[in-house]
Order: structure tokens, then sequence, then C-alpha cells
């Protein structure tokens, strides 16, 4: 039987986060997702805004988080904040857009190494980030990380919603009289957005494509970012000269009032490497993939970027 994680290094593993980076730190014990939850998600996949993105329909996996890592006793989640000086002058330095979180190196090995890190000192586990079916947004909303707007992201009150979110699964227990801050039945969607977006319809107005559904949910198959990383089927690229983003999209967050006074974090990791600067100038010569090692825009590879250009263009 494993022992339980006692308060204090739950304060340990929270410091030495904070010294990582990471901005908002919280616990969770192992929880089955609610009824709530799964009637929101099915509701989703049968309206078919999921798109092409297949991995989204293994519900097994993401009803339970022991489906992904067995031995879950215990989750910590955390937010990166990735916003910086260099990625904004680079954005309008250059011809074209790269969203905020890809211009520098894959978030996905920086931030499972700096969770990791840390965690792995005091239980055996598995760092998370974009990668599982974890329901990430949820988790993160029950571990009272953010709210969800209806742009469908996760946003902090003060600090605005330019983060990623990270998880470190747990063979341990929290102690015993850890007390879980939130209630299931005091969340969802619908509250938050009645409580935190009212009338505001920015990001609605703004998305260039339509995409989202103001019940904070986004239709994929329309969004630029999926047409942008994920879509493979060319027939499916729509031209479009709304914006000019050639990998991601950030206008439903730029938009967002929340985000009028970001949290800044000056992380070299998320600097503009020379790279990601020469594709946002449409500059391809002497790159190939292997260019792309280590950066988020290797998802799309050097054809990818290429189409992706010609259809804003
Ligand atoms: C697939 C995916 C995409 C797809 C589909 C997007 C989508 N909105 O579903 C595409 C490629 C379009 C995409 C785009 C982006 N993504 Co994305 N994506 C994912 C991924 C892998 C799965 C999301 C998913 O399951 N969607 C289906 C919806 C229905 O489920 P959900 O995500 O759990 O969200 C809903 C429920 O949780 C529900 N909910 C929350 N709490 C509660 C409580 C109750 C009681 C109930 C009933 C429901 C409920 O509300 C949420 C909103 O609909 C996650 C990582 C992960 N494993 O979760 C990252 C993730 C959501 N993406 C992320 C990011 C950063 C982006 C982009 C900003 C990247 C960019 N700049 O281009 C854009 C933003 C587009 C947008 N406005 O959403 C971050 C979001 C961080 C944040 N602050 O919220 C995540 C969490 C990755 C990470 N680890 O940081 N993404
Ligand atoms: S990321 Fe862009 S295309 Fe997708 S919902 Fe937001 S504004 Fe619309
Ligand atoms: S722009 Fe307005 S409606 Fe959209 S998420 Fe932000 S506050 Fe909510």
């Amino acid at each position: 039987m494993s022992e339980n994680l006692t308060k204090n290094q739950l304060e340990q593993i929270e410091i030495h986060l904070q010294e990582e980076g990471f901005q908002n730190i919280s616990f969770l014990p192992y929880f089955e997702v609610s009824e709530a939850f799964k009637h929101f998600y099915l509701k989703y996949l049968s309206d078919k805004k999921e798109a092409n993105l297949i991995y989204l329909r293994n519900t097994e996996a993401k009803f339970d988080i022991r489906n992904i890592y067995p031995q879950t006793k215990s989750i910590v989640a955390a937010s990166y904040f990735y916003l910086n000086s260099k990625t904004l002058e680079a954005l309008k330095a250059h011809k074209y857009k790269i969203a905020r979180y890809a211009w520098g190196r894959d978030y996905h090995n920086v931030l499972k190494k700096k969770m990791a890190k840390i965690c792995q000192k005091f239980s055996e586990g598995r760092a998370v980030v974009d990668s599982t079916p974890l329901p990430e947004k949820y988790t993160a909303r029950r571990a009272n990380l953010g709210f969800i707007g209806k742009n469908g992201l996760l946003i902090h009150e003060h600090y605005g919603s330019f983060f990623l979110l990270v998880f470190y699964l747990m063979e341990k227990e929290l102690p015993v009289d850890y007390k879980q801050n939130i209630r299931e039945e005091e969340i969802s969607p619908a509250r938050d957005i009645e409580k935190y977006c009212q009338n505001c319809v920015k990001c609605v107005k703004a998305c260039p494509t339509a995409a989202i559904d103001i019940d904070g949910c986004i239709e994929a198959e329309k969004c630029v970012s999926y047409r942008t990383i994920e879509e493979r089927e060319e027939l499916k690229l729509v031209k479009s000269k709304k914006h000019r983003y050639i990998f991601g999209c950030d206008i439903c967050q730029v938009v967002c009032p929340y985000n009028k006074k970001p949290l800044f974090n000056e992380d070299d990791d998320f600097y503009p490497t020379k790279i990601s600067m020469a594709l946002a100038e449409g500059d391809f010569s002497g790159l190939s993939d292997d260019s792309l090692n280590g950066s988020p825009l290797k998802r799309r590879k050097i054809e990818g970027l290429k189409k992706n250009i010609s259809m804003i263009t």
C-alpha cells in the first residue's frame, strides 16, 4: 500500500514548481468524471464537432484517468504561461503569424520535463501535457485553475488564457484531511459563461471562420488552429484572407478582455527561433523537415506549412 503525501510535501511541490516557472498549481484526488461531463462530451461527439480528430472518440480513456495511467491516486494540475516580449516583437515584425505558444521549443518536451523533475522526487507518476485523452480543461476546471469561456478555453480571471496545462498523475494519495476546493455541481461551461463572459461576444465575432458556438465548444473543422495544424486532407483546406496565421490561431484570445493585461513569462524556451522567424517570413531556403526537430511546427512539416501559406495568399 502506498503511503499518503504530507501537507509539507504538497507545499514543497508547489514551491519548486513555482521556481520552475509554473504559475497556478493545484492538487486533486483521483476522480471519476461526472455524468454531466459525460453528457456534455457525448453531445460534442454526436454533433460531430471533433472533425477528423479520431482520438477524441476514445471515451473510455477520456472518462477515466486510470485507463491512461492505472496507478493514479492523485493529480497535480498546473498552468504554464508562455507569452513573452520577443514573441510579440516577432509577431509584429513578420509577414505571417504563428500562434504564440509555437515560436520556440516543443512545449510537450519542455513542460513534461519541468513537471516530472519536481514531482518524481515525491511520488512515482507520469507527466501529461496535451498528448493523452485526459480531459485537461475539465480537470483543470475542477482544480480551479480558471473558468471556461465562450471560446472554449480555460481562462484565469486575472492573468488571462495564454497558458498551457500540465499535469502529473501521482501514485500516492493526498493527505487524508486534504480538502478539495471545488464542488462539481458548482462548475459547468454554461455557469462560467453566464458569470464571467456575460454578454460579451468579442471572440465569437472576431473568429475568422465562425468556429465558436458560444456554449464553450469549438467546431474543430472550422477552426484555423485545426486547419493549419491538424488537417491532412487538402480538399478541406479552405482559402481565407481574413487572417495571417500559418500555424495555430490566437484570435479568440487576443480579443478577450481577460487578456488585456496578460501575464508574461520571459522563458527563452518559448522565444522565437531563427527557423520560426524565417518561416514567418515565408522563407524556406535550406529548410527540411529535420530543421523542425524540437519545434511544435514539426507537426505540420515543411510541405504543410507551404500549403498553409498558399491558403491565405
Ligand atoms: C483536440 C484539441 C484541440 C482541437 C479542438 C479544440 C477544442 N476546443 O476542442 C484544435 C486543434 C482545434 C485545438 C486548438 C487549440 N488548442 Co487545443 N487541445 C485539444 C486537446 C488535445 C483535446 C481537447 C478536447 O478534448 N476537446 C473536446 C472538448 C469538448 O472537451 P474539453 O477539451 O475537455 O473541453 C470542454 C469540457 O472540458 C467542458 N467542461 C469543462 N469543465 C466542465 C465541467 C462540467 C460540469 C461540464 C459538464 C463540462 C465541462 O468545457 C470545455 C470546453 O468545451 C486538448 C488537450 C487535452 N487532452 O484535453 C488541447 C488544449 C485544449 N488546447 C490548447 C490550446 C492552447 C489550443 C489553442 C489555443 C492553440 C492555438 N493557439 O492554436 C487552440 C484554441 C482553439 C479554441 N478556441 O479552442 C490548450 C488549452 C489551454 C487553455 N488555456 O485552455 C489544451 C488544454 C492543451 C494544453 N495542455 O494546454 N485544440
Ligand atoms: S482559434 Fe481562431 S479559428 Fe479557432 S475558434 Fe479561435 S478565433 Fe476561431
Ligand atoms: S472574448 Fe468575451 S465571450 Fe469570449 S471568452 Fe473572452 S470574455 Fe468570454
